[in-house]
């Protein structure tokens, strides 16, 4: 490797400045932000230090937590004091007080000491503890089991929301109220008339047979004398989008159903619960008459209901809510911050196409539009999305399948002035909307809302060249599309799945750009939770549709899912808790396909979605194109054998740790004495160049080559050789572009530049023609699509908004070309590493920064033909090592 000079600029910067003071910032809870209703007994909580002066270390702290802020602001710890402690740990230090009360707040700070000064009390934060038990709960699961008139339970099913209410009066002064509410499928909740909390779509979804998720919200501020509660429920996953089609495949859970208990402290020391009961009040004859996350929401404005989330409305044609079966799933407080409306879009353009207008919205994204109402009563405004408009100009839609992506708003006729609407339990994935019924339509008649989880935009990534720059973007709005409450593989037509195989490498690369700790630690209890009895871990989990299979490479997603959440957040707990399902799993697969001689059998998907010989096709067919699904599988379970032999080692289970590694080792040979050729001769397949002496894996695709590269499997004095034969497939068989499917590109350009080809990595990342991720850009692409043929291949299979072809792009470009790496072992970014691609010649500049749970992390490059500046920067209390 090329030695270089170089030279610190930040760090120079900072040199000869007076004495500064250190400040402890960001305090978390389980990296939350004071969060409401948290249920494991032992948070862990972290905070990030800031300082304008270098190499600031933190040599010990000292955490007050205390049960009210009076006493917190007494500087008086009285549940939990942890004294002076000795240590750099900054970030997941575990709750070490009193055991914690249920529904009960928290208030805590911290002070810490480095090595150049102490700093003062942070100012507060705080949490508090939902309900801890099944047996903590009171009242009822209530609702309504059937559906009423003018529903349909068919194949676009449609079942209206159901309102309910209930008034009760306080004749004491009110310390504290505290609301926990499970609403089954979604809910919106009210209080004296006023929306709480700001979340959408909530709860996040799980498969409701293991899991409800709860949320809590503390409402003293909302609480009068007189009071009401409104909770309107849609279906979103629980009473699913298909019913009574393909029972097989798509299962559903029930009626939504509501269980709330508002637990209220009043000052003079008692408490009451007010919970969900048959005096409760129950319609189903509200404004929302269809919700439904694939086909649209109907919405009759001459049906809604005046006040009645308010005291005094009148609900006696309201019938009292009926006690309905109880879900199986455990009660589980959601810690996650939920989906939000995070970002709105106006129009970049508004067409008049007969009676009907095509609004632009200029990018594709998942969410709603929020509509200015218009019209008489009666009149009904009807919303169509689509991803991309056909040849003549109409939506074309022909890619969502059976999904009718549809909203109906029909007007009342006596809607204020300027009053907007727009659908409560549904989304689309969409870059168009089609508007009929609508007079006069203005762009700011609408608004596209984007909906998503609410997570911190972690990452920024700017360089030389505008193409990979344009890609980065396009990632970035794919990404946030397919964030609801879970990943899924794409929000517009009507599959919208959690598919595990679109996120083995891909929660490492969404990572860089969004703060997804959250949502993927929830995820990986879900996996588990998925698990059959047998060990087989589902394609898709919470598993909506069913696909047990039997494969390695999908489920492949919670070994590295656990691996992300450790390495890039330092999070441990997803690992500890994934260890013994993923055991539980790889004994499965090696008792069921697993042959004597050390190769799994068993394969799915192979190297899904491969550039395919026709533009019209979506599979390829051609052996020379696709790889040995034995390859992938045997390949994928030797990386998973590593990778349970380091969380074994991380856990100190010091003879499983020789165990996974044993069987790695008979297993790599085996690998090798089945798909390495070594021997001279001519390729299997026609069509590929080769070198002379050419050694290399199965058939010789860069996919075959590339996983035994990436895995360290390939033996030592044939590794350049087989590295070779990757670049020469890309180069001479490809003509320089992308060959791969998803499962090659999850290694693709990591491995390239690590074997010091990063000048072809660079190629296939900035490439324009087809196929490449520039070339989508090029056909006008706002995201990332599904195929690599997106423009021309069959609607069948052909999203124009999902992540899975993203691969290792975004690791590369953060982790190899701005170089910000997270140590394997002091993980977190706790130590970077430091060493960037300097040796790719078209590269002349980087800008990138990285917000890791211990602060913001730049690295800045730029290169001219004499000189090369580089600025780093890396946050108080980490370490870092520059090449
Ligand atoms: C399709 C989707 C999904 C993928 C599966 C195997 O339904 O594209 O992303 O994981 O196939």
């Amino acid at each position: 490797m090329n030695k270089l000079i170089l030279s610190f600029f930040v760090l120079l910067l900072s040199i000869g400045r007076p004495y500064a003071a250190v400040s402890v910032t960001d305090l978390r809870t389980e990296q939350l932000k004071n969060p409401s209703g948290l249920d494991v007994r032992q948070p862990r909580l972290g905070w990030r230090i800031e300082s304008d002066q270098r190499n600031v270390m933190q040599t010990a702290y000292h955490i007050l937590v205390a049960s009210s802020p009076g006493l917190l602001a007494q500087d008086k710890g009285d549940v939990w004091d942890s004294g002076k402690v000795e240590s750099d740990a900054s970030q997941w230090i575990p709750y070490q007080g009193e055991s914690l009360k249920r529904n009960a707040p928290y208030y805590w700070k911290v002070k810490v000491y480095t090595d150049k000064g102490e700093t003062a009390w942070s100012t507060s934060a705080c949490w508090s503890m939902g309900l801890l038990n099944e047996t903590d709960w009171q009242g009822q699961w209530i609702g309504l089991d059937r559906a009423a008139p003018g529903d349909s339970e068919t194949q676009w099913s449609r079942l209206a929301a159901r309102y309910l209410r209930k008034e009760f009066a306080l004749n004491k002064e009110v310390k504290r109220a505290t609301l926990h509410i499970a609403g089954m499928g979604l809910y919106e909740l009210f209080i004296n008339g006023q929306r709480i909390g700001n979340q959408v779509l909530a709860p996040a979804p799980t498969d409701y047979r293991k899991t409800i998720l709860y949320n809590t919200y503390d409402v003293t501020p909302q609480l009068r004398k007189e009071n009401a509660i409104g909770v309107t429920l849609g279906n979103g996953r629980f009473y699913t989008m298909r019913q009574n089609y393909k029972p097989y495949k798509i299962p559903t859970f029930g009626y939504p159903k509501l269980r709330l208990n508002l637990i209220v402290e009043y000052t003079d020391g008692s408490r009451e619960t007010i919970a969900t009961d048959t005096s409760w009040r129950l319609t189903t004859e509200g404004p929302i008459r269809s919700n439904n996350e694939y086909d649209g929401e109907i919405y009759d404005a001459r049906k809604e209901t005046g006040n009645w989330t308010h005291v005094g409305y009148d609900d006696k044609l309201w019938m009292p809510a009926q006690r309905v079966s109880i879900p199986s799933g455990t009660l589980r407080a959601q810690m996650m911050p939920g989906m939000k409306v995070t970002d709105t879009l106006r129009p970049v353009s508004i067409s008049k196409r007969g009676d009907k207008y095509i609004v632009d919205f200029g990018q594709n994204i998942a969410g709603w539009v929020r509509i200015r109402i218009k019209g008489a009563a009666g009149d009904s405004i009807r919303l169509r999305f689509a991803e991309t408009l056909q040849a003549d100009g109409e939506l074309y839609t022909r890619n969502l399948r059976d999904a009718r992506s549809t909203d109906i708003y029909i007007a009342n006729g006596h809607e204020p002035k300027d009053a907007t609407w727009a659908p409560r339990f549904v989304y689309h994935g969409f870059r168009y909307a089609e508007v009929s019924g609508y007079p006069d339509a203005k762009a700011t008649d609408f608004t596209a809302e984007v909906v998503e989880d609410e997570m911190e935009h972690t990452g920024s990534f700017h360089c030389s060249d505008e193409t990979l720059n344009s890609i980065v973007r396009n990632a970035f709005w794919g990404i946030r599309s397919n964030y609801k409450g879970m990943p899924v593989d794409c929000p517009q037509r009507n599959e919208r799945q959690p598919w595990l195989g679109d996120r083995t490498m891909g929660c490492w690369g969404e990572s860089m750009l969004f703060g997804n700790h959250a949502l993927y630690a929830k995820w990986t209890r879900d996996i588990c939770e998925a698990q059959r009895e047998d060990g087989c871990i589902p394609d898709v989990a919470p598993a909506y549709w069913n696909y047990y299979s039997d494969n390695v490479t999908w489920p492949a997603a919670l070994p590295m899912t656990c691996d992300m959440l450790f390495t890039n957040y330092g999070d441990r707990r997803p690992m500890e808790k994934s260890y013994p399902a993923i055991r539980k799993w790889l004994s499965h697969i090696r008792e069921y396909y697993m042959t004597t001689d050390y190769i799994i059998t068993k394969d799915k998907y192979g190297d899904w979605c491969v550039p395919p010989e026709s533009l019209e096709l979506i599979h390829s067919k051609d052996p020379a194109r696709k790889t040995d699904g034995s390859l992938i599988a045997t390949a994928y379970y030797l990386k998973i054998l590593q990778l349970m032999h380091r969380f074994a080692t991380l856990q100190g289970l010091k003879a499983e740790a020789e165990e996974w590694e044993e069987l790695e080792h008979r297993m790599k040979d085996a690998f090798n004495a089945r798909f390495l050729h070594i021997k001279e001769g001519t390729s299997p397949v026609p069509g590929h160049t080769l070198y002379p002496d050419s050694i290399y894996y199965g058939n010789n695709t860069v996919t075959a080559n590339i996983l035994p590269l990436a895995f360290g499997l390939v033996p030592k004095n044939y590794i350049e050789e087989v590295a070779k034969n990757a670049v020469a497939s890309i180069i001479s068989t490809n003509k320089g572009h992308i060959s791969t499917g998803v499962i090659g590109v999850q290694w693709l350009l990591r491995e390239l530049s690590r074997r010091g080809h990063a000048d072809v990595a660079y190629l296939l990342a900035t490439n324009k023609t087809y196929p490449s991720w520039g070339y989508m850009i090029e056909k006008g692409a706002t995201t990332i699509w599904e195929l690599w043929n997106g423009d021309t291949a069959n609607p069948e299979m052909n999203s124009g908004n999902h992540v899975m072809l993203l691969g290792d792009l975004l690791p590369w470009c953060f982790n190899n070309l701005a170089s910000i790496r997270a140590d394997r072992w002091k993980s977190g970014y706790k130590h970077i590493v430091f060493q960037p691609a300097f040796d790719i010649q078209e590269l002349s500049k980087v800008d990138a920064s990285y917000t890791s749970i211990y602060g913001k992390i730049t690295s800045r490059w730029n290169k001219t033909p004499t000189r090369l500046e580089w600025d780093i920067e890396l946050p108080a209390n980490t370490t870092g090592k520059v090449y």
